[in-house]
């Protein structure tokens, strides 16, 4: 029987689930007592990451997909960092496959360090398989996340999807590549999470023809709080919708209003997601003269379960339901 320890928690409603025990030693995981050899220790978290696809695609389907998760959980295995001197390094996973950059599964990681210990309020740097951002633990519990540098790529790109008005979408890059659509009519936000889910997926299948590297959608419509600046939908790329307002997404929103001169440097934005929960957001330039921010998204997660994960050998569904991969 394989067995796992897996801290569970949520960052403004979405799931992060931060794998701290029984990955393999091949790749250096967190619990593992094994040291890592010379040529492991000096692996980076994008060829850990590879590892586990190649090798380990199995664990990832273990640990996110049902019966034990489901296709909105996203999964964070800790595993050592490249650079001795950083925190810790993090693959982060869902139902489908990998992310680059995950904001709100960051947020949730800094909380998970806490619980365990392994974190005071400061900063440290965390490495991604897309670059390292830094991290800082606020006394109150507060965790904010210096995102890798986010660009706009293309502006106001048109698009026609079937039954639609002509949409123009932003394609930008905030740790994960986003469509950003402002919706011509503000109802459409009022539509129940499985109507923006289809209609998200036909936007993004028109825009993935052209740009296949996209793989979230995010809508855009009035705030319902008070004190939002504007509300959003973000589809991901398993077909989930994410119950925050995806940090990534945030990211990539706020090089939008940078290159539009919408918003300036340390001025906060707060983005409010389809359930009502928010993130503070601002950004400081990176390399102006390229439109590229330094965006850093703050908000809370907290921990939510401390559970033994275990894959009994004559489970047929041990190693997950897999439908979408
Ligand atoms: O917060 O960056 C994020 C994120 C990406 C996918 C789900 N959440």
């Amino acid at each position: 029987m394989k067995s796992f320890r897996v801290i569970d928690s949520h960052t403004a409603g979405e799931p992060t689930r931060t794998i701290v025990q029984g990955a393999p030693d091949e790749l250096g995981g967190f619990g593992s007592d094994a040291q890592p050899s010379d040529a492991s220790a000096r692996l980076s978290v994008k060829e850990r990451l590879e590892l586990m696809r190649g090798k380990y695609d199995h664990y990832r389907r273990a640990l996110v997909n049902e019966p034990r998760g489901s296709d909105v959980m996203v999964g964070a295995l800790l595993v050592p960092p490249q650079d001795p001197t950083k925190l810790a390094g993090v693959i982060y996973f869902n139902n489908v496959g990998y992310l680059g950059m995950c904001g709100h599964g960051t947020i949730g990681v800094v909380e998970t360090l806490r619980y365990l210990g392994r974190m005071k309020p400061g900063r440290q740097i965390l490495e991604t398989c897309v670059g390292q951002v830094q991290v800082q633990l606020h006394d109150d519990h507060r965790v904010t996340v210096e995102n890798v540098p986010s660009y706009r790529a293309i502006k106001r790109m048109p698009i026609s999807v079937d039954g639609l008005p002509e949409l123009h979408a932003d394609i930008a890059w905030g740790g994960n590549w986003f469509c950003l659509i402002e919706c011509p009519d503000p109802k459409w936000l009022d539509g129940t999470a499985a109507d923006l889910v289809e209609l998200s997926q036909r936007i993004l299948a028109v825009v993935r023809e052209t740009n296949p590297e996209v793989d979230h959608v995010e809508l855009f419509g009035p705030p319902k709080s008070q004190g939002c600046d504007s509300r959003s939908f973000v589809l991901c790329p398993g077909g989930a919708y994410d119950r925050s307002p995806c940090g990534t997404g945030t990211s990539a929103k706020l090089a939008c209003l940078a290159a539009d001169k919408k918003l300036t440097p340390a001025t906060v934005w707060r983005q409010e997601s389809y359930i009502g929960s928010s993130f503070e957001a601002e950004f400081r330039w990176h390399d102006e003269p390229h439109g590229v921010i330094a965006p850093s998204i703050t908000s809370r997660a907290f921990v939510n379960a401390d559970v033994q994960v275990l894959c009994h050998e004559e489970d047929p569904f041990a190693w997950g339901i897999s439908t979408k991969s």
